[in-house]
């Protein structure tokens, strides 16, 4: 994988999180080199308490050190920060790119939070207390 000059990736997630598998390919699309670091939802650490003091959710991308909450919108910044690298993870045409969106959000509503709902009632020590499910 291209590691790129004097850019650190640091990934903070959980095995089970679609939302962390979401950016773990964005970033190996990329063709971007990063470390993983494995959290646990049931003792959450330090490092996301203050990276993500908002939602102390993963996944959190740490790029030189600099925290970024929220999948999609780590995405959007990968494919920002990183122009360069791999192919592009839209298209470039505004209209293709505004289909995309719909299905990026059509299958985040209607598809991924079934199964991680599913994973919420069996362990819910790893959810906040007022998670939506
Ligand atoms: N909208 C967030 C959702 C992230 C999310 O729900 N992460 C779950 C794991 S799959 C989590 O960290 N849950 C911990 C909690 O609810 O306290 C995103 O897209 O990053």
């Amino acid at each position: 994988m291209a590691s790129v000059l004097g850019d650190e990736l640091k990934l903070l997630s959980t095995w089970f999180s679609p939302f962390g598998s979401r950016v773990k390919l964005a970033l190996q699309l990329k063709g971007l080199s990063y470390e993983y670091v494995e959290e646990d939802l049931s003792n959450k650490s330090q490092l996301l308490l203050e990276s993500n003091p908002v939602h102390k959710k993963v996944p959190v991308l740490f790029h030189n050190g600099k925290a970024l909450c929220e999948s999609m919108i780590i995405v959007n910044y990968i494919e920002e920060a990183f122009p360069d690298a791999g192919p592009s993870l839209l298209p470039s045409d505004p209209y293709e790119r505004a289909i995309a969106r719909f299905w990026v959000a059509f299958i985040e509503n209607k598809v991924l939070h079934y199964p991680h709902a599913l994973f919420a009632s069996i362990y819910p020590q790893c959810y906040s207390r007022f998670h939506r499910y």
